[in-house]
């Protein structure tokens, strides 16, 4: 069971069913606007008590912590919008890959941040650790990518190795930036340097500079990088998957080209797209054993198209991990 108190944040920013259908309404983006989230007539996804005894489905969580994100912030609004965008009546509760998960997914609400990093690090890793100790797979929705750092250290207790997939435009190896080593553009740094993490394969980079290729070499052939300007074909991506191993995988919506996902605090031209992503989904041979969706920043989104297409990476995730589970 959880050790922790586990607060769903009461909802800034007035979303309801018809968000997504009617532009006039906002979502997601005045902090000030606290307004208690309604109950959405969905799609009907969310329905699945996480606490039932013996549930081992899919489990949703919002990751509401911005704070070290190096040049705006924002994307502590995004778990709301993206609850939003999942579940709004505009979808049915079908994955492409065929998966119906209506009533299979539960949701676990937002686990608030502390005053400083150092503690929400320990209440994240504690949330992270005690859902896969319970066999449940967890969907974070971030935040910003520091998040990423404390959940994947508590899929220690799997007490195996895990493999993480990134999708990203930047590789985050810094060893530290503008003094902290928590920053965002840190994380895949202090990943790599976990014991319980045997591979980090970041696709879909393009910025790496002399300070991070540096740090490529240090962690030599633990980490893969295939970078934007490789993936011309279905055959590269495919190249760069591994096959039955618990895998993390964590989308950093910046990975898409902008103009997929032009929600993002660092965009960077000559992304993914949506369809590369998704088919690695559907060609991947993984246990995976969870996932996250950050640095959606609901404060530079155009029409919500970065918090819908993180809903959807994160829907069809969750229909994998439903689909592994029924083995
Ligand atoms: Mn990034």
């Amino acid at each position: 069971m959880l050790s922790i108190a586990l607060t769903r944040t009461d909802a800034p920013l007035g979303l309801n069913a018809n968000c997504l259908e009617n532009p006039t309404l906002s979502m997601g983006t005045n902090h000030e606007n606290t307004k208690t989230l309604r109950t959405i007539p969905f799609a009907g996804c969310f329905g699945a008590d996480a606490r039932a005894a013996g549930f081992r489905g899919p489990v949703f969580v919002g990751l509401p912590d911005d704070s070290q994100s190096s040049y705006l912030r924002g994307s502590a609004g995004a778990p709301e919008v993206i609850r939003a965008a999942y579940d709004g009546r505009c979808y049915n509760s079908t994955s492409e890959s065929g998966v119906d998960l209506a009533g299979k997914v539960a949701d676990f609400g937002d686990i608030s941040a502390e005053d400083c990093f150092e503690k929400t690090y320990r209440k994240y890793c504690s949330v992270s650790e005690s859902l896969v100790a319970e066999g449940k797979v967890p969907f974070f929705a971030g935040g910003d990518h520091a998040v990423t750092v404390p959940v994947v250290d508590g899929l220690k207790t799997l007490g195996q190795p895990v493999q993480v997939v990134q999708i990203d435009a930047h590789p985050d190896l810094y060893p530290e930036f503008e003094g902290s080593r928590f920053s965002h553009a840190c994380t895949a740094a202090r990943i790599l340097e976990m014991e319980h993490v045997d591979l980090v394969v970041q696709i879909g980079i393009r910025a790496l500079n002399r300070v991070q290729q540096e740090q490529m070499k240090r962690f030599g052939s633990r980490l893969r990088v295939l970078e934007a300007r490789e993936l011309d074909d279905r055959a590269s991506l495919a190249a760069y998957m591994e096959s039955e191993v618990p895998v993390y995988v964590s989308v950093d919506m910046d990975g898409f080209d902008p103009s997929y996902a032009p929600g993002v605090s660092h965009p960077v031209p000559g992304g993914l797209s949506p369809r590369q992503v998704l088919n690695l989904f559907h060609r991947a041979n993984w246990t995976l054993v969870g996932m996250d969706a950050v640095e959606v920043n609901p404060l530079r989104d155009v029409n919500h198209l970065t918090a819908i297409l993180a809903a959807r990476i994160l829907h069809e995730g969750m229909a994998y991990s439903w689909q592994q589970s029924q083995f």
